[in-house]
């Protein structure tokens, strides 16, 4: 390929990305009245910086090749800090491997640009095999805290290339600059994923939401989202779990389920977000669905809409892991209201969601719960149908 045609390639690569960024995202018509979605996902693989992926250099690269791959960009980690919307994103290289990398926007709903470095995260002891999946808290202490996914070889298996062990990591920051790798969470035995920290202290201690499961996939016994107590962060170890959130036959939530981003507090009690996961012929199907739970005593649901809130639509269906509806970050201002949900759809890219926390208690206040039978759902059609009050 001659020089021209590489340089013209070069340029051509770079005006794509720069549209890309440049480009103003659109509400579409809410469809329920609880949310918006947007015309464009706010995050993608073709979002990440050129140089995160190219040599830019004529003289170790003359022919421009793309040196590491990015696979998806996708479950972020969300807060609105400092008049800005940030993004922990899931950054998967094309050797199926996870890093963080940050992404800031004015609006919230476009324009978001990875900052020039991703994010420096000291390795784990042992060393992490794959990390991902970030929820950040800002907590009361006064620190932002980051829990994500460690993954790591099963070794007790050593002849199934799959067995593997996920953990709970913990990085702290003042300012997203300098960050600190605490210790992994010591759950004990057992796995953990999908761990977030309550924005609040309980009794002078940390409460944790968790996700407990046998293995690496499967939760087996692992009941549904569970809640702990860590005295210290810096040592975080929990004692004893308890289930919020029961798993429940034919249900959103029949095969697992986990928290997502730490809840929201309203005047009506802890607003929670988290995904269910049904089996069917066509694999697992991830779906996004709401809580809310007591203000003094976050543990205990009060009241819990029957079925999802999100699920994947149209194109979001299509993807790595297809039909998945994935979130752990949202942001609220509360000045105005306003909730942005960043969900990722099929494990590929990041979309945003627009409501407002009374338009979400009104939905967690007013939905009938999951009446676990054709019968029940057919007499709450009917109630509907009739005028008459939903009983919730
Ligand atoms: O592939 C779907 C999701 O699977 C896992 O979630 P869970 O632990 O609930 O099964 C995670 O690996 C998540 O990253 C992924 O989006």
């Amino acid at each position: 390929m001659s020089w021209e045609a590489v340089d013209a390639r070069k340029l051509r690569i770079q005006a794509e990305f720069d549209a890309l960024l440049a480009n103003a995202n659109e509400r579409l018509p809410s469809t329920n009245g609880v949310f918006c979605r947007y015309r464009d996902p706010v995050l993608t693989r073709d979002h990440v910086p050129l140089n995160w992926r190219f040599d830019f250099s004529n003289r170790t690269n003359p022919r421009f090749l793309e040196r590491l791959g990015v696979n998806a960009v996708f479950n972020p980690g969300a807060i609105y800090h400092d008049g800005k919307y940030l993004l922990v994103a899931r950054v998967e290289g094309a050797d199926r491997k996870s890093f963080f990398g940050i992404a800031e926007s004015k609006t919230g709903v476009d324009g978001f640009r990875f900052w020039d470095q991703p994010l420096d995260i000291p390795d784990g002891t042992p060393p992490d095999t794959n990390i991902y999946d970030m929820r950040l808290t800002q907590h009361e202490d006064g620190w932002i805290y980051g829990l994500f996914c460690t993954e790591r070889k099963d070794f007790s298996l050593p002849h199934d290339l799959t067995a593997a062990v996920a953990g709970c990591g913990i990085v702290r920051t003042k300012d997203f600059q300098k960050w600190e790798r605490l210790p992994d969470l010591d759950a004990g035995p057992g796995q953990q994923r999908n761990v977030t920290l309550h924005p609040e202290f309980i009794d002078g201690q940390y409460l944790l939401y968790t996700r407990p499961q046998d293995g690496f996939v499967d939760v087996g016994g692992g009941g549904g989202i569970g809640w702990a107590l860590v005295e210290d962060m810096s040592r975080a170890r929990i004692a004893k779990q308890e289930i919020v959130d029961p798993r429940a036959y034919h249900t959103i939530k029949e095969v697992k389920n986990g928290q997502g981003p730490p809840p929201l507090k309203t005047p009506h009690g802890w607003l929670h977000l988290a995904h269910g996961v049904r089996d069917t012929a066509a694999g697992l199907r991830y779906v996004l669905y709401v809580l809310l739970t007591d203000l003094e005593e976050p543990w205990r649901v009060i009241t819990a809409p029957g079925g999802y809130l999100i699920a994947p639509l149209g194109s979001e269906r299509v993807g790595d892991v297809s039909n998945v509806a994935f979130c752990n970050g949202w942001a609220h201002d509360p000045e105005t209201g306003q909730v942005l949900i960043y969900y990722a759809s099929s494990d590929t890219r990041v979309h945003v969601a627009e409501t407002r926390l009374d338009e979400l208690c009104d939905y967690a206040l007013n939905t009938p719960p999951d009446s676990l039978s054709s019968r029940g759902a057919f007499e709450q059609r009917l109630a509907l149908i009739g005028g008459r009050h939903l009983p919730v």
